[in-house]
């Protein structure tokens, strides 16, 4: 099962009480304090983990809590630091503090930390409170308790492509195809109920993600189907591969349904339909009418979109929509590296037209 969202209550340690103590030793009458420092309690942290792809494994531990820190004992002996609770999420987590409602961390990649509960701080013992005026303090502190909150963690995926487009357009098949991803693929539509991700290895250390997710039909916006719930995963990627079965087995024309889904995503997010967009034309094996495939490439073409004709099965056209989509990946990367360069250069005190320090070369 695939969860995108889910709610934990995760509570941090208490801090362990300081001692309260006496030095007893042998020849040594009025030894003096000697009670310890309580430790303090584990911090909850978050981390994301790049292998996760879901939310599923908090479904059934809303109640998430690290370890208290233990009390401060005698000859001036320190209570143990609780142990903090790690809690993985994948990339692409966002973290809502659930009463007010604000946005307290967004993992936007992997191996990422976020302390979301501290821990208590541990009492101080006795030994703290001697004075010349009080050499035998009998009084230490208490531990103080940990953070305890209520956390809304909600999922957009973080992958570089999304594939769209109707239900058995030949999305997973794709996918199956170009990365390791093994996902269930049929005859019949929505096959897919949940995001698949997948690994595209163009050599060189070249690679990006994919996502695949649910197909859509008209009206996807207004709850049809399976809805526009599985778009928010594709709102972050960098560029769409929009899927338009070519066969004859669909009854549909190309050019109405690629027109279809192109509404579905503005209607969904004026951002989606902004995307740079490859429509890749599919089953190029089993298409009997050229002509539907020619009246698309001609739709593309008076939109300036890229359009690539497939076969997933037989593999012809899949090493160039491979390149094409590296090549866009590659420049919608570039271009979100030169606007990071460039925007918090202008501080408030700098005019436009001044040297700016982290000018790009
Ligand atoms: N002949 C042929 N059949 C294909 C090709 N690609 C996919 N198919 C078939 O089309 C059907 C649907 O493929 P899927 O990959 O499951 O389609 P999907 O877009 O993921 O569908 P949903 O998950 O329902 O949205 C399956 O029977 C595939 O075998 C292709 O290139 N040629
Ligand atoms: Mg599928």
């Amino acid at each position: 099962m695939f969860v995108d969202e889910a709610v934990i209550r995760v509570r941090a340690g208490k801090g362990g009480h300081g001692c309260v103590a006496f030095r007893r030793e042998k020849y040594v009458p009025r030894g003096g304090p000697a009670g310890g420092d309580g430790g303090h309690g584990g911090h909850v942290v978050l981390r994301s983990l790049s292998r996760l792809s879901t939310l599923t494994h908090f479904r059934f531990q809303p109640e998430q809590k690290a370890e208290n820190g233990r009390h401060g004992e005698g000859s001036n002996k320190t209570g143990r630091t609780g142990r903090n609770l790690v809690l993985d999420v994948p990339p692409g987590t966002l973290v809502y503090d659930e009463s007010t409602g604000e946005l307290l961390y967004d993992f936007d990649g992997p191996d990422l930390e976020f302390r979301a509960a501290q821990g208590g701080r541990g009492g101080r013992g006795n030994t703290h409170f001697k004075s010349s005026t009080n050499r035998a303090p009998r009084f230490a502190e208490e531990g103080t308790e940990g953070e305890a909150m209520t956390l809304r963690l909600s999922l957009k995926l973080l992958a570089d492509v999304g594939l769209v487009g109707f239900p058995n357009a030949g999305k997973s098949t794709l996918i199956a195809r170009i990365s390791a991803a093994r996902p269930r693929i049929a005859d019949y539509p929505f096959t897919t109920l949940q995001p698949n991700l997948g690994v595209v290895d163009l050599g060189d250390f070249d690679t990006f993600l994919v996502a695949d997710i649910p197909g859509l039909i008209e009206g996807a916006h207004q709850g049809h189907g399976l809805g526009d719930r599985f778009l928010r995963h594709i709102e972050r990627t960098k560029i769409l591969v929009h899927l338009v079965d070519l066969s004859d087995a669909t009854g549909r024309d190309p050019v109405r349904d690629y027109e279809i889904i192109a509404n579905e995503l503005a209607s969904f997010s004026p951002s989606l339909a902004e995307k740079p967009c490859i429509v890749a034309g599919t089953k190029l094996d089993a298409m009997q009418k050229p002509e539907r495939m020619e009246a698309l490439r001609r739709h593309c073409a008076s939109r300036q979109l890229a359009f690539q004709p497939i076969s997933s099965v037989t593999g012809r056209g899949v090493d160039s929509l491979l390149r094409e989509m590296g090549q866009l990946v590659r420049e919608a990367r570039e271009a979100e590296l030169e606007r990071s360069r460039n925007a918090p250069a202008l501080t408030s005190w700098m005019s436009p037209d001044m040297p700016r320090s982290k000018e790009a070369p």
